[in-house]
């Protein structure tokens, strides 16, 4: 059976229904569908931690580890921009292609704050996770942290109040929110090609330990500076000192040069780190090809550029470096 023979007449009913298949985020968002949906995509999480299983790849606690899909797409920051969300799941045409389970949708976090809607942007991609456990991803951002690490621009708690009043409000961020966020992974290891991760990799010396600590860096983190690591750090170019980092301007987390990607790269066994976390036109390479950051929200940064990675199985099994995937980025 052909399945694509079926394609242009399902592209048609959807596109002209629901945009990107996106009928969740469409639909007026209102109290009772938000809770429904955290509700069941932290079920699945719970269970796909308790399985070890995920997307038919494996989880330890914080860390994934897949082998090469048939397709993959990226998506990095979104930033409460909920439009640019649904016109990138539009693009990929996400209803027809998350329904394959040999494809990949992996988000990089940073779903909330900044932008107009991030309880629209929650309620899509927990939809999302819902409706295609197998073929969906979402990764924890710096915007998702545990409440340990405060930062100023967080106003997802305000919007929540603004949105179900102050005392449901509080109830939904404490008893869904925080504990959705603290389900979602922090690394993502796509076998022999790309390590993706928020905000950068981890600077400490862990050589074939990597695994257990990409596991655990969820797991505390006032003895334990891996998660925030993962969450804040930025790649830098001319980093002198025999360290290979220096403290980040930003007051949390770190900047990392080329010696430490490419000791990421060989202990991981992969060709390309993947992250997002800081605004540029659509991507940005960095150290000689060994990093690339991905960003993809418009609305609340103007003078940069929103992007998706769209690569397929030839494309992952033969990239050797972040050059290569430039051309599988699509910018807005
Ligand atoms: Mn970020």
């Amino acid at each position: 059976m052909n399945e694509n023979l079926n394609l242009p007449v399902l592209l048609h009913s959807h596109n002209s229904v629901n945009p990107g298949g996106l009928d969740e985020a469409s639909v007026e968002m209102d109290e009772p569908r938000l809770i429904e949906s955290l509700d069941s995509a932290i079920e699945i999480l719970r269970h796909e931690r308790k399985s070890g299983r995920i997307a038919g790849g494996s989880i330890k606690e914080s860390f994934v580890e897949l082998g090469v899909p048939s397709k993959l797409v990226i998506i990095g920051d979104i930033h409460g921009d909920i439009t640019t969300l649904r016109y990138i799941l539009n693009q990929i045409n996400a209803d027809v292609m998350l329904r394959n389970s040999r494809n990949k949708l992996i988000f990089l976090g940073d779903y909330v704050d900044r932008g107009p809607d991030s309880l629209a942007v929650l309620y899509a991609i927990c939809s999302l996770k819902t409706r295609f456990p197998e073929s969906v991803i979402l990764m924890r951002g710096n915007h998702e942290a545990p409440i340990e690490f405060p930062f100023p621009s967080h106003n997802l708690p305000a919007e929540i109040i603004d949105h179900f009043g102050y005392q449901r409000g509080k109830l939904v961020y404490n008893e869904k929110i925080l504990p959705f966020f603290h389900l979602l992974t922090l690394a993502t290891l796509i076998e022999g090609s790309l390590l993706l991760v928020h905000g950068g990799v981890p600077t400490g010396s862990y050589d074939d330990t990597f695994r257990e600590h990409l596991s655990t860096a969820g797991r505390t983190y006032t003895n334990n500076t891996i998660m925030e690591e993962i969450l804040w750090n930025d790649p830098r170019q001319g980093i002198r000192n025999r360290d290979g980092w220096e403290y980040s301007r930003r007051g949390i987390g770190k900047h990392f040069g080329i010696e430490i990607s490419r000791k990421w790269l060989r202990i991981s066994k992969s060709r390309v780190i993947v992250r997002g976390h800081e605004p540029c036109q659509g991507f940005r390479i960095d150290h000689d090809g060994s990093v690339i950051t991905l960003f993809s929200c418009q609305e609340p940064y103007p003078n940069f550029q929103a992007a998706y990675m769209s690569v397929n199985e030839q494309e992952l099994k033969s990239v050797e470096d972040a050059v290569d995937l430039s051309s599988q980025i699509y910018k807005l």
